[in-house]
C-alpha cells in the first residue's frame, strides 16, 4: 500500500508524523520526521497518492519532533520542527577548514547542529524558512518542546509560562512575533 500511494516518506525511520493542509487545496498533507535522514512533505494528489516534496531549501532532516499552527495568524498553517541543537557542534564546524568540501554539501552537515527551525506557509505548498531570531531554535534535545510550542501555536496569544530558565520559552503573538521569554 505504501508504494502504491508512494507515501514512504523517504523509507527512513519517522520520529513524527503531522497531517495539515500545506498546499491550500483542502486535502490533507503529511509531513513525516525522520530520525536519519531528509523529511518528507507527502502531498496529498486527490487521487490516493501522494507527490514527494519538502520545507526546507537546504536539507530538513535528523529531526526529532514536528507540530504545526498559524503563528502570524494569516490563514495558512506553519510549521515548527524539533531539531537537535550543539554548541559545541557549532564551535567545531565554525573552525573546520572547509577547502576540501563542496559548498552544498558543508552546509547540509552544519544542518546537524543548527537546531530546531519554524516555516512560515506561503499557502501554496512552499515555506520561508523564518531567521533564528523570530523562535528560539537553540533548545539542545527539544523532543519535550514541541508540545509546549503547539499550544502557544494554536493559541497565539502571548502566554508567559515557567520555564527552565533556558534559551527555549517562546511566546508567538499571533502577528509572526515569537517573544523570548527566558
Ligand atoms: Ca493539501
Ligand atoms: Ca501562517
Amino acid at each position: 500500500m505504501t508504494e502504491q500511494t508512494a507515501a514512504s516518506g523517504h523509507g527512513i525511520s519517522c520520529f513524527a508524523a503531522v497531517w495539515f493542509d500545506a498546499n491550500g487545496d483542502r486535502r490533507p498533507d503529511v509531513l513525516a520526521i525522520n530520525e536519519f535522514g531528509r523529511n518528507a512533505l507527502l502531498v496529498n494528489r486527490g487521487d490516493n497518492t501522494f507527490a514527494e516534496s519538502d520545507v526546507d531549501p537546504v536539507f530538513g532532516g535528523l529531526s526529532m519532533g514536528v507540530t504545526t499552527g498559524d503563528f502570524d495568524n494569516d490563514g495558512h498553517t506553519d510549521v515548527y520542527i524539533a531539531n537537535m541543537y550543539s554548541k559545541a557542534g557549532n564551535r567545531i564546524l565554525a573552525n573546520v577548514d572547509t577547502t576540501g568540501y563542496p559548498p552544498e554539501l558543508f552546509r547540509k552537515i552544519v544542518e546537524a547542529t543548527v537546531g530546531s527551525k519554524l516555516y512560515r506557509s506561503r499557502g501554496d505548498g512552499t515555506f520561508e524558512l523564518m531567521p533564528p531570531d523570530v523562535i528560539p531554535y537553540d533548545v539542545g534535545w527539544p523532543t519535550d518542546r514541541t508540545s509546549a510550542i503547539s499550544t502557544e501555536m494554536v493559541g497565539w496569544t502571548c502566554t508567559p509560562r515557567p520555564d527552565s530558565g533556558r534559551s527555549s520559552a517562546a511566546s508567538p503573538m499571533g502577528d509572526g512575533v515569537c517573544g523570548r521569554l527566558s
